[in-house]
């Protein structure tokens, strides 16, 4: 059996050898990166069973994405290839501190094409957990109906449901965004945003009244992602409980730290199951924070991501 399923794009990512101006970087590594191929990377390397969802380019970009996850053990046999339209590309471009910007060129991608018509009965068969993305809804004008029912579909087969909002501010307006990623929260189980994001959704509030606000909305547990502070988690029937961050020795890459909690807190969630359950939250929330810790420590979305011993061994404070 599959145990997670997720569904969105990812794209060729070039990142500059050089900080500082993009117009000055005349030197790139290519690699591939998207939210949702992160968390199932993270999923992967940590021994979960993991089918990503997309539409890619019938081109070499399109191949490259396709050829790595495979290689990473994700199942890709869903993946379409669209003649008619490319696989999306971006960069970063590196400061030196804070997070990198990141210029994308994915209007137009295979995906932006997504809708509901499109999703088949075979992409979640015989799986437990589908994680979605705010990023998906944002691409096109039917992406965020055609996730709404993949939800749907997946609450009816009894799975969980974990959704990460991921706003991304270039890729639409607020108040569409605001509107949309507050309509998927009814529909998922865990609701993963960043502290900013609760603020954007819903106003400046404490962390108490996130947590009760969202699970008000209908998410069964929320989990607050406080950055440098750590994250807080709340379920519905307990009291929250709040995980100490990871120190960092050295930051150097912040895209997809986000994705690498939610492959950590959703690792924990597979594994120790009811979140209703102090310690089970408390062991989620802590893998959450240290993959979400080491993912800021290398260059790249996922490379630094541990496989399942390296995992335990740096948790029980080995030396890496
Ligand atoms: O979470 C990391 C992603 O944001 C990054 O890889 C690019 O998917 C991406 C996006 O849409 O921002």
């Amino acid at each position: 059996g599959t145990d997670v399923v997720t569904i969105g794009e990812s794209m060729v990512l070039m990142q500059p050898m050089s900080e500082g101006s993009l117009a000055y970087a005349p030197l790139f590594t290519r690699s591939i990166a998207g939210a949702e191929s992160n968390v199932s990377i993270g999923l992967s390397r940590l021994g979960f069973k993991v089918r990503w969802i997309s539409r890619l380019g019938a081109d070499p970009f399109g191949d490259v994405i396709l050829s790595t996850l495979a290689g990473e053990g994700i199942d890709v046999s869903r993946v379409v290839r669209d003649s008619s339209y490319p696989t999306a590309i971006y960069f970063k471009e590196f400061k030196g501190y804070g997070d990198p910007n990141v210029y994308y060129y994915r209007k137009g991608s295979a995906v932006s094409r997504l809708s509901p018509r499109d999703v088949e009965d075979s992409w979640l068969q015989g799986a437990k957990h589908l994680h979605v993305t705010g990023i998906t809804p944002a691409l096109g004008p039917e992406t965020g109906d055609a996730v709404k029912l993949l939800m749907k579909q997946a609450r009816e087969l009894g799975m969980t449901i974990s959704f990460d909002p991921n706003l991304r501010r270039k890729l639409w307006g607020e108040e569409e965004a605001r509107a949309m990623l507050l309509s998927l929260i009814p529909l998922c189980d865990i609701f993963l945003p960043g502290i900013e994001e609760a603020e954007f959704l819903i106003g400046e509030k404490t962390e108490e009244e996130y947590g009760a606000r969202f699970l008000g909305l209908g998410a069964k547990t929320v989990v607050l992602k406080l950055g440098e502070r750590g994250s807080i988690g709340f379920a519905e029937g307990s009291s929250p409980v709040k995980a100490d961050p990871f120190p960092v020795t050295r930051i150097v890459d912040t895209v997809g730290a986000g994705d690498a909690f939610a492959a950590g807190f959703l690792s924990g969630f597979l594994e120790g199951g009811n979140l209703t359950n102090e310690d089970n939250l408390r062991t989620a929330l802590k893998r959450a924070n240290f993959m979400g810790s080491l993912a800021t420590q290398y260059k790249g979305d996922w490379e630094g991501l541990p496989k399942r011993d390296e995992l335990l061994r740096l948790l029980s404070g080995g030396k890496e």
